[in-house]
């Protein structure tokens, strides 16, 4: 096979951003419900649909080449595979929770305690390491609930927003891993694949740096120039335009999404007006 073959979650918390970061990236492909594989028309990829819990395995075992799966899962299972990117979506944190009228005494508290989660794996590890002897309940899904019906003391559980935990009357104590979704790709893909990939995250990268930037318009008086420039270092220094009324310029630069707010305010001490913050869809450092 010459196509690499990317797995990606078939529904789910992750599925819907990797169809939309591989579109990104312009790799075409059918989307229709129920289909397990489909190859694009225009970039040599095949994709798997698969469930996020077998990613790592498949791509250990060469099933697929490469795969986009949460850092939670590729720490779980345990499996021989590479980590490439980071990807900045799905984002979450596996923590351990107890009931909220508990007083928390810190890690010594879960010590004989039972603990309800799916990540057994990685809470076996943190309690090893921490020295704490408690029995691990392994559960596959709404783990929140077991301390509820009596299932057991604790949970250690993937939280995001927060609500989860409140709604069912616990109270986050220790995070144990962040996470994020990840490319992955198996140890030893041919040459070929490999340069696939590579041209892959050359795309993913460009997705990833236009999202992370803002290109940026502002008018300036020329005197203000050299301050505002410094408050925008760009991607190599700012463009700088002459305007019909005499004294003053047009200047684009690139702004980070991160710090805009902050940038924004001194520009408008510096004395720019007119300015205009614009979305970039690509952008090749
Ligand atoms: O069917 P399949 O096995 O493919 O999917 P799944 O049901 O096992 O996984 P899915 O789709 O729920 O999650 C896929 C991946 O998304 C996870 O492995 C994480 O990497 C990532 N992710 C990001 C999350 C969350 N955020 C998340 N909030 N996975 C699960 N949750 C659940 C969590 O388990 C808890 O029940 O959401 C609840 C908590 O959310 P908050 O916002 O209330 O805190
Ligand atoms: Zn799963």
């Amino acid at each position: 096979m010459k196509e690499l073959k990317i797995a990606i979650q078939k529904s789910g918390r992750l599925s819907e951003h990797s169809r939309r970061l591989l579109e990104e990236c312009g790799i075409k492909f059918s989307n229709g419900a129920g289909v397990l594989k489909t190859t694009s028309t225009n970039f040599p990829v095949e994709i798997l649909f698969l469930r996020d819990d077998d990613i790592p395995q498949y791509v250990e075992q060469g099933v697929a080449d490469a795969g986009l799966v949460g850092e939670n899962m590729v720490e779980e299972k345990g499996r021989d595979i590479k980590v490439v990117e980071k990807l900045g979506f799905a984002r979450c944190r596996l923590s351990l929770a107890i009931p909220r009228e508990e007083e928390f005494t810190g890690p010594d508290w879960f010590e004989g305690r039972k603990i309800a989660t799916s990540y057994p794996s990685i809470l076996s590890a943190y309690l090893k390491k921490n020295n704490i002897k408690a029995e691990i309940e392994e559960i596959s899904g709404s783990v929140e609930i077991a301390p509820g019906i009596g299932l057991a003391d604790a949970v250690c559980d993937i939280v995001s927003s927060g609500s989860t935990l409140l709604t069912n009357g616990l109270k986050e104590v220790i995070t144990i891993l962040k996470s994020q979704a990840v490319l992955v790709s198996n140890r030893n893909i041919s040459e070929k694949k490999t340069r696939t990939l590579e041209k892959l995250l050359f795309r993913i990268r460009a997705v990833k740096n236009a999202k992370e930037n803002k290109y940026i318009l502002l008018n300036a008086p020329e005197k203000s120039v050299e301050k505002i420039s410094e408050i925008l270092p760009g991607m190599k220094s700012p463009t700088i335009l002459p305007l019909m009324e005499k004294g003053w310029v047009s200047l684009h630069s690139v702004v980070r999404e991160d710090d805009f707010w902050e940038r924004i305010d001194m520009l408008k001490e510096a004395g720019a007006e007119g300015i205009l913050v614009i979305p970039i869809e690509k952008m090749i450092k």
